[in-house]
């Protein structure tokens, strides 16, 4: 296994169980755009678990595990019952689908119920069902669950299926590396700090801290310095650094002293990837291009008190936004439980970096957001677009 890959430990694992034909293989090669698991209309035709390792869009690497149906009969289809089952040992998510006959199915979804495993219910095949409300009628009154309506065949109710999935996977699979493959371990790496008026007294701030210690814990060899002080750090260096993070401030300063086979990113970029989707994020700062002086824009803070940042949200990306788009430009500002449940309005969202906020909750944001066609992006991200930087600065998933 190479240094880059997820080992399975770490990978979130979704078992999907059923009937024999309910169309579990199908969908695990919707949901994944692939065809990997073995599909077929002989009922009984994946005989033992199959665990495959995949990247699920948006969320990370994870394991598909494909199970023999829980209906199989006689003496070998009840070892297969067995053995599929045993597989909730691994599983982080299971997603149970019924097919159009959702009785009888109680002994198996209270055993992982039991388990505490978080288990999303589907109706398969719905474009051949003809009538899956019912059918979620029953599986409410039968098991207490919500059923999504999916097919295989046509698509339907994938993403739902991908989103349920995604916010059902317990705490510990939202944590990732701040700085991804951009640090591997034995890199040198240079901090730029500027560490001015504004920064706390006597100690460094969380994101600053936080990144030392997870290139210690890589073993990468971390040398810092002010953007005053880079000369001196880059001669003391035996040779240029493989990566170089800077606060966002000192970005220019540092990106023309920089030493042309150093990688250059910034910690609010690091940190907008740790906190939220990148990609998604920097889609949304496509809007910013966009914007003319009858737009609306939100500006949301996740703390309902955070003087750090007030300046930025308040002050400098207004200031920067009528610039480019005219002073008529309307910007509402909300923080903490306001974040509003309807955004149609708005034609670009710039949220706080979110350092008080899970990465579960700002992903919720932007899905949120994705969801209602409204283009979403943070303060990190806008302005290093308006500063026209963002194309300059390396990313956690490049390197
Ligand atoms: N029309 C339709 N057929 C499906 C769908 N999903 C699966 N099938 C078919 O149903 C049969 C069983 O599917 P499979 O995925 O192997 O079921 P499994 O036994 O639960 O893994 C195959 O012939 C599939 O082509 C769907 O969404 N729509
Ligand atoms: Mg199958």
């Amino acid at each position: 296994m190479s240094i880059n890959e997820t080992p399975r430990s770490e990978r979130l694992h979704i078992g999907l169980f059923g009937r024999r034909n309910a169309g579990k293989s199908s969908l695990i090669n919707a949901l994944t755009g692939q065809e990997t698991a073995l599909v077929s209309d002989i009922p009984g035709t994946t005989t033992d678990p199959v665990y495959k390792a995949m990247e699920l869009h948006g969320f990370g690497p994870v394991v598909f595990i494909d199970t023999p149906g829980l209906d199989d009969e006689g003496k070998l289809g009840d070892m297969r019952v067995t053995r599929a089952m045993e597989t909730l040992d691994k599983t982080d998510v299971a997603v149970y689908v019924f097919d159009g006959a959702p009785e009888n199915e109680a002994r198996h979804i209270d055993e992982i119920k039991t388990r505490r495993i978080p288990v999303i219910a589907v109706i398969g095949k719905c474009d051949l069902i003809p009538d899956p409300g019912r059918i979620a009628d029953d599986i409410r009154a039968l098991y207490g669950v919500e059923a999504i309506r999916v097919s295989a065949e046509s698509g339907e109710g994938i993403d739902e299926l991908k989103n349920a999935i995604i916010h059902s996977a317990p705490e510990r699979f939202w944590e990732l590396s701040v700085t991804g493959s951009l640090a591997k371990p034995g890199d040198t790496i240079l901090l730029v700090m500027p560490q001015d008026r504004e920064a706390p007294k006597g100690r460094l701030i969380l994101p600053q801290a936080q990144t030392i210690r997870e290139l210690l814990d890589k073993n990468c060899v971390v040398t810092a310095c002010t953007p005053e002080g880079m000369d001196a750090a880059l001669s003391a260096l035996a040779s240029p650094p493989r990566l170089i993070i800077t606060d966002s401030q000192a970005f220019r300063t540092v990106f023309e002293k920089k030493p042309a086979e150093s990688l250059l990113t910034s910690f609010s970029v690091l940190f907008a990837a740790y906190k939220g989707d990148i990609r998604a994020l920097i889609r949304g700062a496509e809007a910013l291009d966009h914007l003319s002086a009858s737009s609306r824009v939100l500006i949301a803070e996740a703390c309902a008190h955070a003087p750090a940042e007030e300046d930025i949200g308040r002050v400098r990306i207004p200031a920067l936004l009528r610039k480019k788009a005219g002073d008529s430009l309307r910007v509402d500002f909300v923080r903490g439980r306001d974040f509003p449940e309807d955004l149609t309005g708005y034609d670009l969202i710039i949220h706080c970096g979110a350092c008080m906020f899970t990465r579960r909750q700002m992903m919720g944001r932007i899905s949120e957001a994705e969801r209602q066609g409204v283009p979403i992006c943070n303060y990190g991200i806008a302005l290093a677009c308006l500063n026209g930087i963002l194309k300059y600065v390396a990313l956690p998933d490049e390197g």
